[in-house]
C-alpha cells in the first residue's frame, strides 16, 4: 500500500517564500535570487517527503502566489489588460495576483475569494466570451517535474482539473459567458499538458476536482465525461482524480463517466461515511486513495481509527488498489512542530505539522503493508498520546461546562426590540445623520511592529510597551477627532491579528511562535489552537478601549471578534462539537461586552467576518444547523448590554442572497459591509425584506491605495441610497485599516467625512 502526500505548505519553516516575495516586490532581491530561492524551498520539500519515506510526493503543489493563478497563467487566460503591457512573465504572474502600480501601469489585481470553506485564498479565473487558452511555451508542471527527477526524486504532479478550473471561475466584468461552457477550449490543452508530463515521465497525475463536493449545476455535471474521455489513453499518465472538505456521495452520477481514471481520492476525515459507497461505485480497477490524515487541523492522527478504516477498503479492494494520503494538501497546517520551543510538552505531543503529518501516512501504510508489528513503536506512542489527551485536565473545565448547562434562550435576546433601543441610542450617543465611523483597525506601522517584537522578545518591559501603545492610541484618537468622524475606534496597535489576540488571551487555548498558514500571497495567519474548554481568565481588550475613551469625548467603539471568526480562525477541537466551542467562546466574550460597557464603551463592535465561510458548503439542514448555532453564539455574546449600548458588526465577504436571513437574525444594531467592489444592487436584498437596522456598507474599497474622490463617494452613496433609507445609512470604509499606509488613509477618510456631510445637510434641509 503506498502513501501519498496531496500537497506540502509552500513557504518554509520561516516564511522564506513570503520575505523572498515581498522583496522581491519591493526591488530588494533580484528575479533570479527570487526563483533560486523559490527551487530551494521545493527540493527542500521534496526532500523531507522522501527521507520520511513517502512513496507519491507531489510537485507543481508549490506556487509563488496561488496555485490557481498558476493554472491562469499556465493555460494563458490572462485578461487583456494584463498582457497588454508586455510585463515580465513573473511581474504579469504577480499582477494578477496583487495587481500592478509601477512604471505608468496601474493595473488592480484578479478577484481573490475563499477555497471552499478554508481560510486560504484562490485567484479566481476570469474569462472572456471570445476565451482561448494556450498552454504555455515551458509549462511549469513539467519544469517542476523535471526539477525533482534532476534531484532524484520521482514526483506526481498535482493539477486543478478542468471541469474544477472553470466552475471556479467567473465571467470578466461585461461579459457574459457562462465560465464551463469553454470546456471543449480548455480540454485540448490539458491533453498537451499531460502528453508532456508523460513525456518527461510522469506516471500518474494527480487532478483535483474538489468541485464534486458542491451541489452541481447539471452542465458542470455533464462536462466530467467528455472532458475525462479525452483526458486518459494511450500516452498520457494515469489520473487520481482528487476531491476534498466534503463527500461526493449526491455526485456520484459523474462517477460512471469517471471509470477510465485510474483511481479517486476522498476525504475520510471530514466524511468518513464516504467510504463504503464510493468503494461500491469504483470500477473494477480503481484505486482508492483514502484520504485519512487531516491536511485541515493539526492533531495526530488516531493510528487505530484510521488503520481501522484503510483496512475497511482493502477488505473490499485489495492491497493494490488502496493509498494512504493526506485528506486534502497539508497547505492549510503549519510547516513543522519541531520549531515550536515555547509549548508545554504534554500539549505539544497531541499536535502534528505537515512534517510530522508526511511520517503519519507513512506509518500508516506500513501498518497496513507489513502488518502493525513492522511499526509497534511508533503505533504504541500513538495511542498513549490519544489516551493522554482524552483524560487531560487540560480539556476539560467544570465551570466552563456548568455555565453552558444554564445558558437560557432569554441569555440570547437584548432586552427591547431594535426601535426602542435605537430610541435610547439617538439620546444617549448623539449621533448625527449619515453616521461616520470606520472597522477598527488602523495602519500597523513598522514602528508598531517593531515595538511589538521587542516587547515580544523581552528587549522591553510591559510598562514600556503599555507607554508606547497609549501614545499609538492618543495619536490616532486625534487623527480621527481632526477628521470629525463621529464614533471613533482606537485603533488596535495592540493587536497582531483580530484572532490570535484572542486566543492568547483566554484559557483552553493554546499558541504557537512559528505556526503560520498561507492566507493569500505571501500573507500568513497563525491560528491558534483550541486544547479545552474555553474561558476568559481576564478583560482582553479593556484596558486600552478605556485608555482612548479618556482621550476624547466623542463616542468610543470597542472591537471584538465573534465566536464564530473565532472558532473558524482557529484550529478546533475535533473532540467536541464545533457548535459547543463556538457557545464557550460566546460566553467569554459576553463578559468582555459587558466590561467593555461598564468601562464607558456604548459602542461595541463584535466582528463575524467569518460567518459566511462556516456554512456548510452544500445546501440544505446542515446549513440551516450551523446557522442556527452560529447566529445563537453571536446574539449570546453581545445580548448582555442595554438597550443603550450599541452593537455593531461587521462583515468582509457580502454575498448575503443566501444567508441574509441569518444576517437579519443576529440583530444587530448597525451592520458595516463590504460592498464597495461589488454594486450596490446587492443591496436590494435589504430593501426586498424591508431590513429595519441600520447599514454601513462600504463606500470604497481599502484593499487598495487608491485615494478615492470625495465625489465619488458621494456617487456610492447615491446608489445606496436607492435602496436604503436616509435615517438607515452609516458611512464607512469597507474593512479594517490596518494593511494601508497612513497617507492614503487619511485623504479617503477625509473625503468620505466630507461626502457624508453633504448628505447631512442635504437631508436635514
Ligand atoms: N485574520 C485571520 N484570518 C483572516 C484574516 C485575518 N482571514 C481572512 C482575511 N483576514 C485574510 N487577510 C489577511 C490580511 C492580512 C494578513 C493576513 C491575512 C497579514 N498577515 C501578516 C503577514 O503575513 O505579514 C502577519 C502579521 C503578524 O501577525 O505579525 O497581514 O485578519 N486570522
Ligand atoms: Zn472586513
Amino acid at each position: 500500500v503506498q502513501s501519498s502526500v496531496l500537497g506540502f505548505p509552500r513557504m518554509g519553516g520561516n516564511r522564506e517564500l513570503k520575505k523572498a516575495n515581498e522583496a522581491y516586490w519591493a526591488d530588494k532581491l533580484s528575479r533570479d535570487d527570487l526563483l533560486a530561492e523559490a527551487k530551494r524551498l521545493r527540493l527542500e520539500h521534496w526532500k523531507i517527503q522522501k527521507d520520511a519515506g513517502v512513496d507519491v510526493i507531489p510537485s507543481n503543489d508549490f506556487s509563488h502566489y496561488d496555485h490557481v493563478l498558476d493554472h491562469i497563467k499556465l493555460f494563458n487566460a490572462v485578461p487583456e489588460r494584463y498582457t497588454k503591457h508586455q510585463l515580465h512573465p513573473v511581474d504579469e504572474y504577480f499582477a494578477l495576483g496583487r495587481g500592478h502600480q509601477k512604471d505608468g501601469v496601474d493595473v488592480p489585481s484578479l478577484e481573490m475569494v475563499k477555497w471552499f470553506d478554508s481560510n486560504y485564498h484562490y485567484v479566481k479565473p476570469t474569462l472572456q466570451d471570445n476565451q482561448t487558452f494556450k498552454l504555455a511555451s515551458k509549462p511549469k508542471p513539467v519544469h517542476d517535474f523535471l526539477e525533482a527527477k534532476e534531484a532524484g526524486i520521482i514526483t506526481r504532479p498535482v493539477l486543478v482539473g478542468p471541469v474544477s478550473f472553470l466552475a471556479l471561475g467567473k465571467a470578466d466584468r461585461g461579459q457574459s459567458v457562462d465560465p464551463i461552457s469553454l470546456i471543449d477550449k480548455l480540454v485540448p490543452e490539458y491533453v498537451e499538458l499531460l502528453k508532456q508530463l508523460k513525456e518527461a515521465g510522469a506516471e500518474t497525475v494527480q487532478i483535483d476536482e474538489p468541485v464534486l463536493v458542491f451541489d452541481l449545476a447539471p452542465k458542470v455535471k455533464a462536462a466530467f465525461k467528455p472532458a475525462y474521455e479525452k483526458l486518459v489513453g494511450a500516452g498520457l499518465p494515469k489520473l487520481v482524480l482528487a476531491t476534498y472538505f466534503g463527500d461526493i456521495v449526491h455526485n456520484f452520477d459523474v462517477l460512471p463517466g469517471l471509470q477510465n481514471v485510474y483511481g479517486i481520492h476522498i476525504d475520510l476525515v471530514r466524511n468518513p461515511e464516504q467510504l463504503q459507497s464510493v468503494v461500491g461505485q469504483l470500477g473494477p480497477n480503481q484505486v482508492l486513495s483514502a484520504g485519512v490524515v487531516d491536511g485541515r487541523n493539526i492533531w495526530k492522527t488516531n493510528f487505530k481509527r484510521a488503520i481501522e478504516t484503510v483496512e475497511t477498503a482493502i477488505q473490499k479492494l485489495g492491497k493494490d488498489r488502496v493509498i494512504v494520503a493526506t485528506s486534502s494538501s497539508l497547505l492549510h497546517t503549519p510547516h513543522s512542530l519541531d520549531s515550536e520551543k515555547k509549548l508545554e510538552a504534554d500539549i505539544k505531543d497531541w499536535f502534528s505539522f505537515a512534517v510530522q503529518k508526511v511520517s503519519e501516512v507513512v506509518v500508516i501504510a506500513k501498518a497496513v503493508t507489513e502488518g502493525p508489528a513492522a511499526v509497534r513503536e511508533a503505533l504504541e506512542a500513538n495511542a498513549k498520546s490519544q489516551e493522554a489527551r482524552a483524560t487531560s485536565g487540560r480539556t476539560n473545565n467544570g465551570a466552563v461546562k456548568d455555565r453552558q448547562s444554564k445558558v437560557t434562550a432569554a441569555d440570547h435576546e437584548r432586552q427591547s426590540p431594535f426601535p426602542e433601543r435605537y430610541a435610547q441610542q439617538k439620546t444617549h450617543l448623539k449621533l448625527p445623520l449619515f453616521p461616520t465611523t470606520t472597522i477598527g483597525s488602523f495602519p500597523q506601522t513598522k514602528e508598531i511592529r517593531i515595538q511589538r517584537n521587542k516587547f515580544t522578545k523581552g528587549d522591553i518591559t510591559a510598562e514600556e510597551y503599555e507607554r508606547f501603545i497609549e501614545k499609538e492610541i492618543e495619536e490616532v484618537v486625534k487623527i480621527q477627532e481632526e477628521l470629525d468622524l463621529d464614533v471613533l475606534v482606537h485603533g488596535e496597535p495592540e493587536r497582531n491579528d483580530m484572532v490570535q489576540y484572542f486566543g492568547e488571551r483566554l484559557d483552553g487555548y493554546a499558541f504557537t511562535t512559528n505556526g503560520w498558514v498561507q492566507s493569500y500571497g505571501s500573507r500568513c495567519v497563525r491560528p491558534p489552537i483550541i486544547v479545552g474548554d474555553i474561558s476568559r481568565p481576564a478583560p482582553m481588550t479593556v484596558k486600552e478601549s478605556k485608555y482612548a475613551v479618556s482621550v476624547s469625548k466623542k463616542p468610543m467603539k470597542g472591537m471584538l471578534t465573534g465566536p464564530i471568526t473565532c472558532l473558524r480562525w482557529s484550529f478546533p477541537r475535533d473532540d467536541v462539537h464545533q457548535s459547543v466551542q463556538a457557545q464557550q467562546l460566546a460566553l467569554a466574550l459576553r463578559d468582555e461586552v459587558v466590561d467593555l460597557e461598564a468601562a464607558g464603551v456604548y459602542v461595541i463592535q463584535v466582528d463575524e467576518p467569518a460567518l459566511r465561510e462556516g456554512l456548510p458548503l452544500r445546501a440544505g439542514s446542515e446549513r440551516e444547523k450551523y446557522l442556527a448555532w452560529a447566529v445563537d453564539s453571536f446574539k449570546l455574546s453581545c445580548a448582555g448590554v442595554q438597550d443603550s449600548t450599541q452593537i455593531h458588526s461587521h462583515f468582509c465577504y457580502s454575498e448575503f442572497q443566501d444567508f441574509f436571513h441569518a444576517i437579519a437574525a443576529l440583530d444587530a444594531d448597525v451592520l458595516s459591509i463590504e460592498n464597495s467592489k461589488s454594486d450596490a444592487k446587492l443591496l436590494k436584498v435589504f430593501e426586498d425584506k424591508a431590513y429595519p437596522r441600520h447599514i454601513g456598507p462600504g463606500v470604497y474599497d481599502i484593499h487598495s491605495p487608491r485615494v478615492p474622490s470625495e465625489q465619488e463617494i458621494k456617487d456610492r452613496l447615491a446608489e445606496m441610497l436607492v435602496f436604503l433609507r436616509p435615517e438607515q445609512l452609516w458611512v464607512n470604509p469597507d474593512c479594517g485599516l490596518k494593511t494601508r499606509q497612513w497617507k492614503e488613509t487619511k485623504a479617503a477618510l477625509l473625503n468620505m467625512v466630507n461626502a457624508a456631510k453633504f448628505y447631512r445637510e442635504k437631508y436635514s434641509s
